[in-house]
């Protein structure tokens, strides 16, 4: 069976490349994961393998007992995923507990879950919870003006959420809830992953800064559009300072933010608007 053949993984497959050609991943920069279906992982289940071990996270979560994920691998390359698969992404099966997957599908040659599966792991059961189990994408990427910002701005949730919301109309209907912003640190670990997540109960996208930014959604189109909206954003804001010396002329008024939210019918964090 060609595991290319399987929509959930053609979608798959396509964002990882989408995000390489976007030039969010260089060497073996970010990571996706994507919790399946039941009818997803009957889809796949022909090309399920010998199950490997079992494998420790040094993080537990109730309400993702035996869920089923699609993962990039650790040190793997975006760049790769679309040429080799097999190599370079893989399906894990969560135990009983919560708390260790094992390898059903690729990962081959002795590849692991992405370095980042913790946070990954914690993030979907924050976002699965707070979406009523609606979330099914985590996605970490680099994007270089986000990024960039982090250097600029204050690290936090307001004034990245504004200076965002500022840069392009679209924005504040595209993540009204703004972003959270995760202070430096190391990454890889169960610190960073238990930081992360707990904004993600309260925010779709975590910046992290001086590394990148964390997009969640429903599906590949929403956590991809969310990423690809922000980093957008961030181009325009850099660039608007960059030619205007550091100085804006003028920008979105919060009027107009509050007019844009009534139109689109959507609903502005509150305590991130002044007037
Ligand atoms: O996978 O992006 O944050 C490499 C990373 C770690
Ligand atoms: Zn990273």
């Amino acid at each position: 069976m060609d595991i290319t053949s399987v929509p959930v993984m053609q979608g798959y497959l396509r964002m990882c490349d989408d995000g390489w050609q976007q030039g969010w991943h260089e060497r073996n920069g970010g990571n996706l994961t994507y919790r399946m279906r039941p009818q997803e992982v009957e889809a796949f289940r022909p090309c399920f393998q010998t199950p490997g071990e079992w494998v420790k996270m040094g993080v537990k979560a109730e309400n993702l007992k035996g869920e089923y994920f699609i993962t990039t691998g650790s040190g793997r390359y975006f760049r790769n995923v679309k040429e080799d698969p097999a190599h370079n992404v893989g399906v894990v099966e969560i135990d009983e507990e919560g708390e260790a997957w094992r390898i059903l599908w690729g990962l081959q040659e002795g590849a692991k879950p992405t370095s980042e599966f913790p946070s990954h792991f914690l993030n979907h059961s924050v976002r699965k919870a707070a979406t009523n189990g609606e979330n099914r994408v985590i996605y970490h990427a680099h994007p270089a003006n986000l990024i960039a910002m982090t250097y600029i701005l204050p690290l936090t949730a307001k004034d990245f959420t504004r200076a965002l919301w500022q840069s392009a109309t679209e924005c504040p209907v595209v993540f009204p809830g703004g972003v959270g912003v995760v202070p430096w640190m190391v990454p890889g670990g169960s610190e960073i992953a238990w930081a992360t997540s707990k904004l993600m109960e309260e925010y779709d996208a975590a910046v992290w800064a001086h590394h990148g930014l964390f997009c969640s959604g429903p599906d590949f189109d929403t956590a991809f559009g969310l990423m690809h909206t922000i980093e957008k954003a961030a181009q325009i804001y850099l660039l608007a300072l960059s030619a205007g010396g550091g100085k804006l002329r003028q920008t979105i008024e919060d009027k107009s933010l509050r007019a844009i939210a009534k139109d689109f019918g959507v609903t502005l964090r509150e305590e991130f608007l002044e007037s």
